[in-house]
């Protein structure tokens, strides 16, 4: 693009997602301090040199003053980040009412809230009325700050509303969507009240995209059996305006991954772990509780006050005293997932229980670490999942555990990049059991710390990565208990060139579909697209 000097200059991209890829703490009056969230949407926007990326978001604080919200803006304007201004009463409606409690779920198969159908019913309507209100609250940022040539990503369900109220402010903007979650059939998403209003919304944007090419065609299908439009090879078409629906796989920074596994913190987080899994250490307050009461609930709690601390080995040195014992371990298997329903994690520890229970001479040689990061813990779906998981880790710890070791370590935290890298590099079977995933890029991440290892993926059939890395990982049936705990015996017992096979599989994909290339697609493809005002022009 040439600016008016004749000098090539950047294209402006305005990233507009729900959050923004920063965490804001108010310190006084005019002063807040921020932290820059590396997500894989940040790393895939930062590799992408050809754009200059803004981003357009909430910062997930309520910010009611307008000395406080200037100052807020000001310090984001430094990190290129434009906030969003949200009370507490549309994040309420809006973000934990219609996206979260209507959309995600819906959109995982799990269906609309049932407990109360009246008051959902009746609640329904306000908080979708909420959720237009937010959507035209970010389109009038966004519209504040467009510049002519910009091209507009909008990110995920939070903002299906956004595309049409953009093209309402200027048709000849150029829109994109991408939804990071699954579109699900079509008779799934027949029964969101909203269904048509969202269905024409989204398709004001010029091009549509989703992770693969399964969703894509659910959403082409909705259009076509909801609204009466027309589905052609290249996208959704009513009376003569086309929209662009396609799919872009997302991948992540790879070499982020591969070059930090060779940092030398890591390193020696990885031989500590190393060390530590190579003979048995266990706490014994946590035995005696889990033998108490079957339930690993307070021994947690115990053990997590002693290890909330952001090194994983001195975490794991401090909630295992030294009580060295027993044979030496002969596997990892790992879980790193947000505390979701959807993630599957009970599935995933019934599995590994009845793997347990049919292979004895395995007991005090695996272990399970479940990495689980607690999220939407206000809401009480959330809490019941939280204490079903520990009911359960407790139960199976009880039933399988002995003086010298418990066969599942589950932490409720979030780990640090090095912590975590180091974990999926010393891991030999890493598990995802999602029940639905728009893609997964735990799976990504632990087969680019794998170069070494090349342990085996255990992989749900129903996320988005199946489709990507099926041919190298071994995928189940997460509701088919059975199957998985087949797979567990599987995986720990598979040869050598079978994984080393299995593994280049997935590491030649993960390294060469990264998320530079995913962002660079779309927004090309982005660009390539015509508006509907332009050809209007032409014509
Ligand atoms: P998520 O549902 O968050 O993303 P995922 O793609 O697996 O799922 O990404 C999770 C991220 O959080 C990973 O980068 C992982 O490292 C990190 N993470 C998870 N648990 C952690 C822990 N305990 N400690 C530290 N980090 C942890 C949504 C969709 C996905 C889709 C992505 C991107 O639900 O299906 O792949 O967006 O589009």
């Amino acid at each position: 693009h040439e600016g008016q000097d004749g000098r090539s200059v950047k294209q402006r991209l305005l990233v507009v997602a729900n959050r923004l890829p920063v965490s804001a703490v108010r310190r006084g009056e005019e002063s807040w301090s921020l932290e820059i969230s590396a997500g894989g949407l940040v790393s895939a926007l930062l590799g992408v040199k050809e754009f200059e990326a803004r981003w357009i978001g909430w910062a997930g604080v309520n910010v009611p003053d307008e000395i406080g919200r200037r100052a807020l803006a000001k310090a984001l304007a430094e990190k290129r980040c434009i906030p969003v201004f949200l009370d507490e009463e549309i994040v309420h409606q809006y973000y934990n009412g219609y996206c979260n409690n209507i959309l995600w779920p819906l959109f995982h198969y799990l269906g609309l809230p049932q407990e109360d159908r009246l008051a959902t019913t009746r609640s329904f309507q306000s908080q979708f009325d909420a959720y237009k209100r937010a959507n035209q609250m970010f389109a009038d940022v966004v519209n504040e700050h467009y510049e002519e040539g910009d091209v507009v990503w909008c990110h995920d369900y939070h903002l299906m509303f956004l595309p049409k109220c953009l093209k309402e402010y200027n048709s000849k903007m150029k829109v994109g969507w991408f939804l990071h979650t699954p579109f699900p059939s079509s008779e799934i998403h027949r029964t969101l009240p909203s269904r048509s209003e969202l269905l024409r919304s989204v398709l004001a944007a010029d091009l549509v995209g989703f992770h693969t090419y399964d969703y894509a065609r659910h959403f082409v299908s909705a259009c076509t059996r909801i609204l009466g439009f027309e589905g052609t090879p290249e996208g959704v078409e009513d009376q003569g305006k086309l929209t662009r629906v396609a799919a872009f796989p997302i991948g992540i920074d790879s070499d982020r991954f591969t070059r930090a596994v060779e940092l030398p913190q890591v390193q020696s987080h990885i031989k500590d772990l190393k060390e530590r899994f190579a003979g048995r250490k266990v706490c014994i307050a946590l035995i005696i509780f889990t033998y108490f009461t079957y339930y690993l609930h307070s021994a947690y709690h115990y053990a997590l006050e002693l290890s909330y601390d952001d090194d994983l080995t001195a975490a794991f040195t401090r909630s295992h005293p030294p009580l060295l014992v027993g044979t030496a371990l002969t596997a990892v298997m790992l879980g790193v997932d947000r505390l979701d329903m959807i993630k599957g994690i009970p599935q995933k520890i019934l599995a590994f229980e009845k793997f347990l229970e049919e292979n004895p001479t395995w007991r005090d040689k695996v272990v399970l670490l479940q990495i689980a990061v607690p999220t939407r813990t206000d809401v009480s779906e959330y809490q019941k999942l939280t204490s079903q998981v520990h009911e359960i880790v407790g139960r199976i710890n009880g039933r399988f555990g002995t003086l010298t070791a418990v066969p599942i370590h589950h932490l409720d935290r979030s780990l640090d990049f090095h912590a975590l890298c180091a974990l999926y590099a010393v891991t030999d079977v890493a598990i995802v059991t999602s029940l639905r995933d728009g893609m997964n890029l735990v799976s990504y991440e632990f087969v680019a710390c794998q170069e070494e290892k090349k342990g085996v993926l255990i992989l749900s059939e129903f996320a988005g990565a199946a489709q990507s890395l099926g041919a190298g990982a071994l995928l189940v049936n997460p509701w088919n208990v059975t199957e998985v705990a087949n797979s567990i015996g599987y995986a720990l017992n598979m040869p050598a060139d079978e994984r080393e096979k299995r593994h280049r599989h997935n590491f030649a994909h993960v390294t060469t579909h990264t998320a530079q290339d995913w962002a660079e697609t779309f927004v090309s493809e982005l660009n390539d697209t015509i508006v509907e005002a332009q050809l209007r022009t032409r014509q």
